[in-house]
């Protein structure tokens, strides 16, 4: 079955319809209304299968369960929406990993350039029991992390020129780009190491500042940049594929601790199944999301191996300023179960 969804009807991606809803019908437990709110548009996969997962606890709940979905950076930023979750006054959100550092120091293994290969590595990570230790480490914080879904490979897009080496970030003969980044020290780094002007941003700012020059470019997942329509403010794109960075579904522990144990099953499940959902559609969507940004004028450079070897080296004293920081042996943990994928 094919659900057609997205931004332009007549443009819209075929993407997999969600599963069937099944399990069983949980027990009256009373009604609670779930507010959840993240960064991304109506048309993106963390939107629809969010829908998916409001859907799961609803059909279950015999809809005493209700997720009210609230998406475009309404609420607040990623940081912003984490602190509402600690206070208790927002129930749910679903930042990138990267927003989440300073709750969980190892999540920043994610911000490493170019550790997981392949997306079938990365999620071979995200199901591993290393994942599932980063989750359980928010235990504590006031927020209680439900799963990982993904976000996806990061794309640098710009307004200025071209860009197929580190040369063309730093400029040469010219200024070196300003690029927004996450506000995470390890992007940081990269940028800085790539010779580009790095400006950490709020995502919900980003397309004013591109917009009105205040930054050149900025790098995100095919999908973001399309579902964001970056593209109107953006001529070039590169296929840099430097980061791969998680989304983490999370919930504020008061209301957590408010649900009965039925239903806090429900919502675990329910955060799986929905992620589970996320993941497939989100590479269904970022292909073709591509291809989009072409046919709408972007001017897209793909990156052959010698060129990406280039921006690799080039990043190398990142993982020389950071892996003390977040750890030699998770790093090397992530990385074989990374090769462990790329063997089979
Ligand atoms: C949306 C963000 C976004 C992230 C970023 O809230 O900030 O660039 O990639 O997807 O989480």
């Amino acid at each position: 079955a094919i659900l057609s969804l997205g931004i332009a009807q007549a443009q819209s991606p075929e993407l997999s319809a969600p599963p069937a809803i099944d399990g069983e019908v949980v027990g009256d437990h009373g009604s609670h209304t779930i507010r959840m709110g993240f960064g991304l548009s109506e048309g993106s996969p963390q939107y629809l299968s969010s829908r998916y997962f409001a859907d799961i606890l609803e059909q279950r709940s015999e809809g005493r369960l209700t997720v009210q979905v609230f998406p475009n950076s309404q609420l607040g930023d990623d940081v912003q929406m984490m602190e509402m979750l600690q206070t208790g006054t927002l129930d749910m959100t679903y930042p990138s990993s990267s927003a989440a550092t300073s709750y969980v120091s190892e999540l920043a293994v994610f911000d490493l350039p170019f550790l997981l290969p392949s997306r079938e590595a990365a999620i071979e990570v995200l199901q591993s029991e290393a994942a599932q230790s980063m989750l359980d480490a928010f235990e504590g914080s006031g927020i209680k992390a439900l799963t990982f879904s993904e976000n996806g490979y990061r794309q640098l897009s710009n307004s200025a020129r071209p860009v197929a080496s580190p040369e063309d970030v730093a400029g040469l003969d010219v200024r070196g780009l300003t690029v927004r980044t996450m506000e995470n020290p390890v992007h940081l780094a990269i940028w800085e190491a790539l010779g580009a002007n790095p400006t950490p941003m709020a995502f919900g700012e980003l397309f004013s500042a591109m917009e009105q020059g205040v930054v050149d470019g900025q790098e995100n997942p095919w999908s973001t940049i399309l579902t964001s329509n970056f593209q109107e403010v953006q001529d070039y794109g590169s296929e840099t594929r430097h980061v791969y960075t998680p989304f983490v579904m999370m919930m504020s522990e008061r209301t957590w601790d408010r649900l009965h144990p039925d239903y806090q099953a429900l919502v675990q499940e329910a955060a799986r199944q929905s992620a589970a959902y996320e993941i497939q559609i989100s590479a269904e969507y970022d292909d073709w999301a591509r291809e989009q940004l072409e046919e709408r004028g972007m001017q897209i450079t793909r990156l052959d191996d010698a060129q990406i070897a280039a921006f690799q080296e080039a990043v190398q004293p990142v993982y020389e300023e950071w892996a003390p920081e977040i750890g030699e042996e998770l790093i090397a943990e992530i990385q074989q179960i990374a090769a462990s994928v790329a063997d089979d």
